[in-house]
């Protein structure tokens, strides 16, 4: 058989190698008849799924994905961190401006930060009036305890919230993916904070065993930072900006006070440079605040309040 023809450059990707792939199995017309679970029930000899090739495959994630990262080269606005405050901040901001491009990155593969479970991996959420308003918003159910409630899982609040932030068209979210650094413009207070600079998680954990392993960016007017007070790359943003010599000194987080943290943290969450919003646990380590350990309530309403600090910047 001879060798397969040399792929000139100006061959069309988009086509199979084999031409014969495309002639034999035209592409779906999209309205070809829907197979019910039904039908397939109690009838596996017959089953099988749709033939494919795996170049297929690999052509629908990296066409979209490269899409992606074109489109969201320039974002509107930049969210660290997809944990509770975070997730919460682009629920609100894109259900408020659905014109904005909005870009998460998160550092892990699995979004969420700490709210899978409650405390000590025990299952249960508890989050204190008044965020029950906002479970209502998201559309996630609770058991009313009085002064506060309770969420069966706090799974549940997370995969609820998780999927309708993706659901926006407006927003992206990037996980497996951290932010290295922040992208800075020289401004009469200092430095503007204006993008995020960008590289795969894994990568940035072995710069100290891989030389040159350069970066991506995110040019946007807005950064919003939520990530967190623990964690490999807890506090980020407010750590670099100590280290850019952009604020003097991180206040520390303080020890557990419930009633104290909550409400400062949610008060607290604000533009801390020009630029730069910082909300959720990472604000308890720029501000010294208390922590408020297995509620979770602030973090929703920080990054109700953390929206409306962006939006107030966008309105100007
Ligand atoms: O859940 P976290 O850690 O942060 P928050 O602020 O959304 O929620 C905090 C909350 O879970 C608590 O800590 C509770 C209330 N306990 C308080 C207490 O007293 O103990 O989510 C932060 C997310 C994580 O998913 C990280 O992976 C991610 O941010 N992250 C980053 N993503 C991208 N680039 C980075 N540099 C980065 N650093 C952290």
């Amino acid at each position: 058989m001879s060798p397969p023809a040399a792929i000139s450059p100006t061959r069309d990707y988009a086509q199979p190698i084999i031409a014969k792939t495309a002639a034999s199995k035209p592409a779906s017309t999209g309205n070809a008849k829907q197979t019910t679970i039904a039908e397939m029930e109690n009838n596996w000899d017959s089953f099988a799924f749709n033939p494919i090739r795996e170049s297929t495959v690999s052509r629908a994630m990296t066409r979209r994905y490269f899409a992606d990262l074109d489109t969201h080269a320039e974002s509107d606005i930049v969210i660290i961190g997809a944990g509770s405050c975070g997730l919460s901040t682009a629920f609100v901001l894109a259900r408020a401006r659905p014109d904005l491009k909005i870009a998460i990155i998160e550092a892990g593969v699995a979004p969420g930060g700490g709210a899978w479970l409650g405390g000590q991996l025990f299952s249960a959420m508890v989050m204190r009036k008044p965020a029950d308003a906002f479970l209502r918003e998201v559309g996630v159910e609770y058991e009313d305890e009085g002064d506060y409630v309770v969420v069966k899982h706090a799974a549940l609040f997370t995969s609820t919230l998780l999927s309708k932030v993706l659901a926006f068209p407006n927003v992206k979210l990037f996980n497996a993916t951290c932010v290295e650094d922040l992208i800075t413009r020289p401004a009469e207070e200092g430095v503007r904070i204006a993008g995020v600079v960008t590289n795969w998680t894994l990568v940035s954990m072995h710069h100290d065993d891989q030389s040159c392993m350069d970066p991506n960016t995110i040019n946007a007017p807005v950064i919003i930072s939520t990530t967190g007070h623990d964690g490999p790359m807890g506090a980020f943003c407010v750590k670099r900006l100590v280290s850019m010599q952009r604020i003097e000194k991180l206040g520390g987080m303080r020890g557990l006070d419930m009633n104290v943290a909550e409400d400062a943290i949610v008060k607290g969450t604000r533009e801390i440079v020009p630029g730069l919003i910082v909300g959720g646990m990472e604000l308890s380590e720029v501000d010294g605040a208390n922590r408020m350990g297995p509620t979770f309530g602030a973090m929703a309403l920080s990054g109700v309040k953390a929206a409306e600090e962006a939006l107030r910047i966008f309105d100007v």
